[in-house]
């Protein structure tokens, strides 16, 4: 979950360019079908750790590994994930449109009582959940078709500047494969090596799946139930508070404080000190004390301001990026708003 799956729509293309396309796939296929990674300089090391540490069987690792390919495009999807090439405008397009909400609204009337179930057991509103799993998956439209096996081992040994996390995400790919007793091969997820309906990685995986409708495994992959408590039970664990704020949009003074902006995603300043940067919520009430982040997006008519509150900062534990925070929480005020919409007319047509 740290990067996410994004939707791109399918151009039509035409019959001569389809022959080319099909020709360059052909070729780019059987460059990165053969990669073993068994035999890469890294692996023994790798193997050995799984060995001593967590009792595997060294054959067993290595012919995990050596049936791992490496993929060039993920090698590629990783370089550029939506946050770091579209200014907000652009990105806050791809996941609050009417379809995703219209899908929220059906999701959330599909599961209900869980989503209610949930909200009360874990302390996170409805809508935040269904929202976090639409910008995820689509409400487990699209939850990934690489195998979380080649994602991982290419990142963890083919991707430098994380080997060390995705290395280590690979080992706990491989506990989960075993604690839930899944072929290791099988399993599909992101690009990333997220997971399921709300895009686990392994270790979130172990830490904050739950097993929400009490058959004895915690699937996320194809429970939507286990999957609403998981993400319910994920905000719960990074402190999420039902009812305290998320975000204000911000006033702000003339000679406002630019070098606050975007400093950190973690509430640093009381109301009170923003203020006195030039940072003051535009509505509700709040108390002085309150501690918040002061935050700068590039909206279509020119720069928004916000603030941001310890629940955003909730939010940036399932993925780091400020846009996403507030994509995710505008979408499920959109969600909520047309959810009771519909419950309203439902009520009136009785
Ligand atoms: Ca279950």
């Amino acid at each position: 979950m740290l990067y996410k799956v994004v939707e791109f729509k399918r151009n039509k293309i035409s019959g001569s360019y389809w022959k080319v396309a099909i020709a360059a796939a052909a070729l780019l296929a059987s460059a990165s079908v053969r990669a073993d990674y068994a035999s890469h300089p890294a692996a023994p090391a790798f193997i050995d750790k799984l060995v001593a540490e967590h009792k595997f069987n060294a054959d067993e690792v290595r012919a995990a590994l050596a049936g791992a390919e490496k993929k060039q495009s993920i090698l590629d999807a990783i370089a550029r994930p939506a946050e770091k090439t579209k200014p907000w405008f652009e990105y806050r397009k791809i996941f609050l449109g009417a379809d995703r909400v219209a899908q929220g609204v059906e999701f959330w009337n599909t599961h209900q009582a869980t989503l209610a179930r949930a909200s009360k057991e874990m302390g996170v509103e409805e809508e935040v959940v269904v929202a976090i799993i639409g910008v995820e998956t689509r409400y487990g439209r699209y939850m990934g078709s690489y195998r979380v096996l080649d994602a991982l081992a290419t990142l963890g040994f083919d991707y430098s500047p994380r080997a060390k996390f995705f290395s280590s995400e690979l080992e706990n790919f491989f506990l989960l494969a075993r604690e839930q007793k899944q072929n290791i091969g099988d399993l599909k997820g992101s690009y990333a090596g997220a997971m399921g309906y709300g895009q686990f990685i392994p270790s979130s995986y172990r830490a904050y799946a739950v097993d929400f409708d009490g058959n004895g495994v915690s699937d996320i992959w194809n429970d939507p139930v286990d999957a609403i408590g998981s993400v319910a039970n994920y905000f719960k664990r990074h402190g999420w508070k039902k009812g305290e704020p998320v975000f204000s949009r911000a006033l702000i003074a003339k000679d406002y404080d630019q070098s606050v902006l975007n400093a950190r995603v973690r509430p640093h300043l009381t109301l009170q000190e923003a203020a006195a940067m030039g940072f003051t919520p535009a509505e509700g009430r709040f108390n002085r004390d309150e501690k918040v982040v002061p935050l700068e997006y590039e909206g279509e008519l020119g720069k928004e301001f916000w603030l941001g509150f310890s629940n955003f900062y909730t939010i940036t534990r399932y993925n780091r990026s400020q846009m996403y925070a507030l994509a995710v929480w505008q979408l499920s005020q959109e969600i909520r708003y047309a959810y009771e919409q519909q419950a309203a007319a439902a009520t009136t047509s009785d």
